[in-house]
């Protein structure tokens, strides 16, 4: 396999000016025509290279109308030679087998429609073509069909032909204005329902909505449709960007590798981001469609119509609308908590990536095999770091910057470098100790110690940072942290702040960019806590000289949310670890148990924040803590003791205010208001916590609640209470979500990933069986990910002490590396981090990474992830 260098890139050789495209869709070979007008640069050598996968049948070449055979065809593509030296027309004809295609790239078949699937390279399946983003044209597309078993006929833009042809088939062509990659590109041919709706935009043009699915899941779509009107309205409040084309259609289909994917007015997503009703579908459920709904929809400025010039850049588009849909779910919800959840998800996930084998700056610099860098950490570092632009520029600095960088690069592919300088330029900032965050890998190392000084009345706080060492990165250089400090009073306000004589309110954010720096406040009253990195202002990890006394204090009375949650954070993270590296003498902290009674007891109060409260209540997950411990040293079943001793220990000693604030925010019937969602959260994680007691009558409970519960959020809390459970009514819950359920793919996915989960003794035998099961199907990812991936979460089960889970693990990843690459390498990334774990299962994981690694045939994208894991 070959490795891709950034320091490498060139730009192409030819421009296309144009490309038309005619589809004959057949139940076998299917037959692609692209006519190209190409454009030779300047210095062309009259050689074109075009991507172009094995899997594609060459039919013919032609050059202005003449057969064209001076040609090389190799294992990557197609070089074509002699080729004049002024514009002219390319004609290329393939064949290919879409009802073959388990990678579910390029043209595919899902439940027996046609669809695609093109980021990041997957147009070189369907035809030979520049498969590079900086090759953008306009495109037209003809498809052609049976009429009975594909009614629906879309590509991108505007329909501007359709018809009945002979033989019971038909046609139509489609036509997109606007110059895009062929990444962007989409078809699909089905027999769909259709919802639609409308928007008027900004300047009073029209659009239709449309979303496709399959018809009896037609009455699912409420919810994707008002969160796609939602976010058309949210761009246009916030950065004034408007939709272009008088129509646009999102299409679900069930069999997709990925979330979701933003087409040029013909989002494809996964099923499971658009269907939903209160009975089949979470409430974390919703949000996700809400989020991911506007996600792709954003993509339709940052992506669509200013580009990445290569995929080393694929955090320009990706970091910066994952930071433009957690804005706009901020917005449409509670903005602490939403900012809580996102920083979770990236400490515990995108900090560990940075930590091991895979650890990459936010700009790549090389790849084998670019789909294993649609990374959390290009997508939520990469967001971290526009987030800090935002924090260091302000709201509307920021947004002139976005205006400069639509205004300079609209219709162009461009680089990370063109948004920095958009940045910078708009507001005349010098940000050049900012850019180490684009080539540096690894989370930045920050300590903050605050002394007072009674005296001269003065408050001192002296930061360090080190940036570690991550593979092929061995020197580091400070880079500029955003961190935005405030001190609290012992009245438990905020006080007022002055730094270098001036007055900087009651939040500042610091400019901290060298090894170490020292900062006075002066006139500082009283002794005050400090709250730094509030709303966690910088991706860093952050170690502090506050005492348990200053983090119970924040916790009651810091005025910024995220610190709040925080110190809670902080306190149970200290405590966990302790026991985790101890002698196994387990001992709860009584301090721990009086602070989290006080956050309980605030759901009682008229206006409390129940989401939050229920955040506040989560213990650390085992991840988090796991990428807390020393290299070598984790023992998966010591921190999942650890936590049930903490999670049961609360649970006991404060039993009848977890059961009293479960019955008080127990709703008589299912609503979807803001405040019902969130009773039903912090309902349900006390449900989740007494159900470590050992007590039948809480079994029972569970189990009835799981019974009469109106909607599937409560189903599925109840049912995971259950599924550690050694009891009856775990069965008999199983067993009946299965009869009720059965028919529903996306249910059965929760049935699926619930059961895997499990750290029941033994699961794997249970795990093995459902693989066998009529529920699983290893050609869905959806499925793949529930039932395999649920498994990798179990910390008792895969890391079994015996090796077997990693055995399991191993045999699933060979299996589906034939099936499609993409789906094994996600899986077999919960091997990567070996080497944090104790020795025995770290030999155990290792022997089954290098059995991986022998297998005849393996993808390159197992092999990346593979090779690099044992480097
Ligand atoms: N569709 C994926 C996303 O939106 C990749 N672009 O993140
Ligand atoms: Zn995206």
């Amino acid at each position: 396999p070959k490795e891709i260098f950034l320091r490498d890139y060139k730009p192409p050789s030819h421009s296309f000016a144009k490309v038309e495209l005619a589809f004959d869709l057949r139940e076998q070979g299917t037959t692609v025509r692209s006519i190209i007008s190409a454009v030779p640069a300047s210095g062309s050598t009259g050689e074109l290279f075009l991507h172009g996968d094995e899997s594609v049948k060459l039919d013919g070449v032609t050059v202005n109308g003449s057969a064209h055979e001076r040609y090389e065809r190799g294992s990557k593509g197609l070089t074509l030679k002699d080729l004049p030296n002024e514009p002219f027309e390319l004609s290329i004809t393939t064949t290919i087998e879409p009802q073959e295609n388990t990678a579910l790239e390029g043209l595919y078949k899902s439940s027996g429609n046609f669809c695609t699937q093109c980021e990041a390279e997957g147009f070189r399946r369907i035809t030979f073509y520049q498969d590079r983003p900086d090759c953008m044209s306009t495109f037209t597309t003809r498809i052609e069909a049976d009429k009975a078993k594909y009614p629906v006929l879309l590509s991108n833009g505007n329909l501007i032909d359709s018809g009945e042809l002979e033989g019971g088939r038909h046609f139509t062509v489609w036509e997109d204005p606007w110059v895009k990659p062929c990444y962007l590109f989409a078809l699909v041919a089905g027999n769909l329902g259709m919802i639609e709706d409308k928007f008027k935009t900004m300047s009073g043009k029209d659009v239709t909505l449309r979303i496709f699915t399959e018809k009896h899941n037609i009455d699912k779509c409420a919810h994707a449709m008002t969160s796609l009107i939602k976010s058309m309205k949210w761009d246009e409040e916030t950065f004034g960007l408007e939709y272009d084309l008088d129509l646009f259609n999102i299409v679900a289909v069930d069999d997709f590798n990925m979330g979701a994917m933003e087409n040029k007015s013909l989002n494809i997503f996964n099923s499971r981001l658009v269907l939903a009703t209160p009975q089949s579908a979470t409430d974390a459920d919703y949000a996700a469609i809400e989020g991911v709904v506007a996600h792709e929809y954003f993509h339709n400025y940052t992506g669509n119509r200013v580009t990445c010039r290569d995929w080393f850049q694929l955090s320009l588009k990706e970091g910066l609308t994952v930071y433009r849909d957690q804005e706009f779910s901020a917005d449409m919800n509670s903005r602490g908590v939403k900012r809580i959840g996102d920083v979770s998800r990236l400490r515990t996930a995108q900090f560990a990536q940075d930590a091991g084998p895979m650890a990459h700056p936010i700009r790549p610099e090389s790849y084998i095999k670019m789909d294993n860098f649609y990374t959390v950490t290009v997508y939520e570092k990469g967001a971290e770091v526009v987030r800090m632009y935002e924090t260091l520029l302000g709201k509307d600095g920021f947004r002139k910057g976005m205006d400069l960088y639509f205004q300079r690069h609209d219709g162009q592919a461009v680089t990370t470098e063109d948004f920095f300088a958009a940045m910078s330029d708009a507001n005349g900032a010098d940000l050049s100790t900012f850019k180490p965050w684009y080539s540096q890998a690894g989370t930045p190392r920050v300590t903050a110690n605050g002394s007072y000084d009674a005296d001269a009345k003065t408050f001192t706080l002296s930061l360090t940072q080190v940036v570690p060492k991550t593979p092929g990165q061995d020197t580091k250089i400070p880079v500029m942290c955003p961190v935005a400090v405030g001190l609290v009073g012992p009245d438990g306000k905020d006080m007022e702040l002055t730094l270098d004589g001036k007055s900087v309110g009651t939040t500042t954010v610091l400019r901290f960019d060298k090894a170490e720096a020292t900062y006075t406040f002066t006139g500082v009253e009283a002794k005050p806590v400090p709250s730094i990195l509030r709303n966690f202002s910088a991706p860093v990890r952050l170690t502090t000289n506050l005492t348990q006394d200053d983090l119970v204090f924040l916790m009651a009375n810091d005025s910024d949310a995220f610190n709040r949650w925080e110190a809670g954070q902080t306190l149970l993270r200290t405590l966990l670890l302790d026991l985790i590296k101890g002698d196994g003498q387990y001992k709860m902290d009584a301090a721990i148990t009086t602070a989290m009674r006080a956050i309980i007891a605030g759901a009682k109060e008229p206006n409390a924040d129940k989401a939050f409260i229920a955040r506040a209540m989560m213990v650390p997950s085992a991840g988090e803590l796991s990428d807390m411990l020393d290299e070598g040293t984790v023992d998966p079943a010591k921190i999942h003791e650890a936590r049930t001793f903490v999670m049961k220990t609360l649970a006991t000693e404060l039993r009848a205010d977890l059961e009293a604030t479960m019955k008080a925010n127990s709703a008589e019937k299912y609503s979807n208001e803001p405040a019902d969602r969130a009773a039903r959260s912090l309902k349900n994680t006390c449900i989740g916590y007494l159900s470590y007691l050992d007590d039948a009558a809480i079994a029972a409970m569970t189990y009835e609640r799981f019974a009469s519960a109106d909607n599937m959020t409560d189903k599925i809390a109840a049912l995971n209470s259950l599924s550690d459970k050694e009891c009856d009514e775990r069965i008999k819950a199983f067993a009946e979500f299965y009869e009720e359920w059965n028919k529903d793919p996306l249910v059965m996915n929760k049935w699926l990933g619930l059961q895997a989960m499990s750290n029941l003794p033994n699961n794997i035998a249970n795990v093995k069986a459902l693989m066998e099961g009529p529920a699983f199907d290893i050609k869905n990812p959806n499925k793949v990910y529930s039932l395999i991936g649920g498994f990798c979460a179990s910390s008792v089960n895969f890391h079994a002490a015996d090796g077997s889970g990693y055995e399991f693990l191993a045999d699933v990843v060979i299996k589906l590396d034939d099936l499609n690459g993409q789906v094994a390498s996600r899986m077999v990334s919960a091997f990567t981090r070996w080497k944090k774990y104790e020795p025995s299962r770290s030999s155990a994981m290792r022997a089954q990474l290098e059995r991986i690694r022998a297998k005849k045939g393996l993808s390159e994208n197992v092999f990346e992830i593979v090779s690099k894991s044992l480097e």
